[in-house]
């Protein structure tokens, strides 16, 4: 069984953060899906979520590609978690590109297309001006 695991957010969930779990689960048989605590959102990551941490799970968690949901509570626990869930595949948006090559040691490394049209900014800005969306 190829297991693969990705990191995020997922606020306001939309269709590019389905996309990317879609893509990501294509490249093997088991998704872990490691979900930023409201915690690490607001101290590390500067975001307020509009979902708390449950309901951003609740809604992974319905998603098909998804097998597991479990929570990101710091930056340096991705070498802990590929040993722990026994990763063959890391995968992030190409948004980080880069930013995560030291963890080929332990895994293959996959950035893949951001969806450009679609961000939670976005969706917020709409909603905040009662702009139709341009999507
Ligand atoms: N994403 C995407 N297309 C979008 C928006 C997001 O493909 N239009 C991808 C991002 O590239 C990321 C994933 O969806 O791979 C989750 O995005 P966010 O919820 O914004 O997560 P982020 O803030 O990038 O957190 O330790 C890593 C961090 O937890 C990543």
């Amino acid at each position: 069984m190829k297991r693969v695991i990705t990191y995020g957010t997922f606020d306001l969930l939309h269709y590019g953060h389905v996309s990317i779990l879609q893509r990501a689960k294509a490249l093997g048989d088991y998704l872990v899906v490691v979900l930023s605590t409201d915690e690490f959102n607001f101290n590390m990551k500067s975001k307020v979520c509009y979902f708390n941490y449950e309901k951003r799970k609740q809604l992974l968690e319905a998603i098909r590609y998804v097998d597991l949901v479990v929570p990101e509570y710091a930056w340096e626990q991705k070498v802990d978690d590929i040993q722990l869930y026994k990763i063959d595949v890391f995968v992030m948006g190409d948004d980080w590109r880069g930013k995560f090559d030291f963890l080929n040691k332990y895994c293959d490394v996959v950035y893949l297309e951001r969806t450009p049209e679609i961000s939670t900014t976005q969706i917020k800005e709409s909603l905040a001006t009662n702009k139709e969306s341009s999507c």
